[in-house]
């Protein structure tokens, strides 16, 4: 098994040069093409020296670069002594298998450099699972490739990654290893997944749950911190956050939701990742409500937010409202790009997570999302109930009190979900002069209240 762990591709501190081919209709950062995935390949520790770039109708089937490219790459990486090149988009084992014979030095794509990243992030079983699986299965027809040609065009000789490499029957051996672990592997993820689907089904009938999503980076963990009692880790590098952290968050009144904050989004995830990750993913996107947070300082933050509305739709969790935060705004080089912002999302609530500034406003929506809409209604509760009396107090806003014989009517502005949560211990009330189960659903239109959201069955992701 020792061939397949990740050792041997780890980009840490490797000299690599990244290349970019643009293809037509594919995204590209319109001001530096390099600027993420050097972003990426740094997050993996790798150091950048040099950059090559092809605009191309379609890939070349053999070396996906044109033959006049390939050579310019061999002649830099000559030039620069790097030990690795980095392709921007994804390459298959025989892509890479003949670039590498033509280079002669390692060659990784996109998707493997973020399953680097991951395998190194990874610190809980959980994550540590997901990350293997998603290396068994991606990495491993790769390494094969690789280790086939190397052995022969170096005649056996170690040169480094991947060359220490078995021999035919030794890849055997190590494919049925493979497959054997991968079984495993999967049959205790799917353990934890089950108990998860449970837990997170479970916190959705008791609490209301939020969940933080975005893009890599753009402050999830950050606004986390500051509205919880905290303890995610947050950092400027991407994929700071792999496993999932749930806090109370107290908005007032006694009234507070439970939030979540995950394992970042980026455009092209590798799909294997995503299918590993999902029931990290799932802690946080079956929420009853979901933020988008936005890097607004972020040059393609609307690429950004739109990957993350794509994803989320992909996965399937499109039942629950989703609120837009434009977070970093004490960031922005132009203030005005903020009313671009407000003008393309509306309902957007910008913040800064460093400053505090829009959290209260945050706070606000969330908590009026939260209630299932705030009427104003008048109660009448029997003084007995004194519990119920206290909540109201605590919980609503009393707009008026007036005092009867053995009740008190209560003209109040509060939510279906509050008064749900006081029938539910059971008080005896009337609303509106109609006893309260009549009156609700009179009042709040079913669509007003966020109701648990379920976790569908595991075949609804990709
Ligand atoms: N200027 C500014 N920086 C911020 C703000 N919020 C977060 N940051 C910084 O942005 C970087 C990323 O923040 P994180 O909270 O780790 O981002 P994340 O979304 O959790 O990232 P991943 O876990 O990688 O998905 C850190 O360096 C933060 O200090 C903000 O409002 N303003
Ligand atoms: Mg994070």
């Amino acid at each position: 098994m020792s061939q397949m762990t990740r050792e041997q591709v780890q980009v840490a501190a490797e000299r690599s040069v990244l290349v970019h081919v643009q293809l037509p209709g594919a995204w590209v950062d319109p001001t530096e093409p390099f600027r993420e995935l050097r972003a990426l390949a740094e997050t993996a520790g790798a150091i950048v020296v040099g950059e090559l770039e092809q605009k191309r109708k379609k890939p070349k089937g053999r070396t996906y670069l044109g033959r006049g490219k390939v050579e310019e790459l061999g002649a830099l990486v000559k030039l620069t002594e790097a030990t690795l090149v980095i392709f921007d988009n994804d390459l298959s084992p025989a892509q890479i298998r003949s670039l590498e014979e033509v280079v002669g030095c390692k060659i990784i794509d996109r998707s493997e450099l973020i399953l680097d990243i991951f395998a190194n992030r990874a610190t809980t079983h959980a994550a540590k699972l997901q990350v293997e699986i998603a290396q068994l299965e991606y990495t491993y027809p790769r390494l094969r490739a690789m280790w086939d040609h190397l052995g022969q065009i170096v005649g056996g000789a170690p040169v480094g990654i991947g060359t220490r490499g078995p021999g035919e029957q030794q890849l055997e051996i190590d494919r049925r290893l493979a497959q054997n672990r991968l079984r495993q592997l999967r049959r205790e993820l799917s353990d934890i997944q089950a108990r998860r689907t449970r837990e997170v089904e479970q916190r959705n009938l008791e609490h209301f749950t939020v969940g933080l999503v975005g893009y890599t980076n753009a402050g999830k963990s950050t606004l986390f911190n500051r509205l919880t009692a905290g303890g995610a880790f947050a950092h400027r590098k991407l994929f700071a956050t792999l496993s999932t952290r749930i806090e109370r968050w107290e908005l007032g009144g006694g009234n507070a939701a439970l939030l979540s904050d995950t394992v970042g989004f980026i455009r092209n995830l590798p799909h294997h990742l995503v299918a590993s990750f999902r029931s990290t993913l799932e802690e946080t996107v079956w929420a009853q409500l979901l933020l988008i947070v936005v890097d607004a300082a972020d040059q393609n933050a609307e690429m950004q937010c739109e990957t993350v509305t794509r994803t989320l739709d992909e996965i399937g969790a499109t039942t629950q409202p989703r609120l837009v935060v434009i977070n970093k705004i004490d960031a922005l080089e132009r203030p005005e790009d903020l009313l671009i912002w407000l003008n393309r999302h509306p309902d957007s609530i910008p913040t800064s997570a460093t400053s505090g500034d829009g959290l209260d406003e945050l706070g606000e929506r969330v908590f009026e999302i939260m209630v299932g809409g705030i009427r104003e209604v008048t109660l009448r509760v029997p003084l007995r109930e004194s519990r119920a009396v206290a909540m109201l107090e605590q919980r609503a806003t009393v707009l008026d009190r007036t005092y009867g014989g053995d009740h008190v009517d209560m003209r109040v502005r509060i939510g279906r979900r509050q008064i749900d949560q006081i029938l539910a211990r059971g008080a005896a009330l009337s609303i509106d002069g109609r006893p309260a189960q009549e009156s609700l659903a009179r009042i709040w239109n079913e669509g007003d209240e966020p109701s648990p959201t379920r976790v569908p069955p595991h075949d609804r992701w990709p």
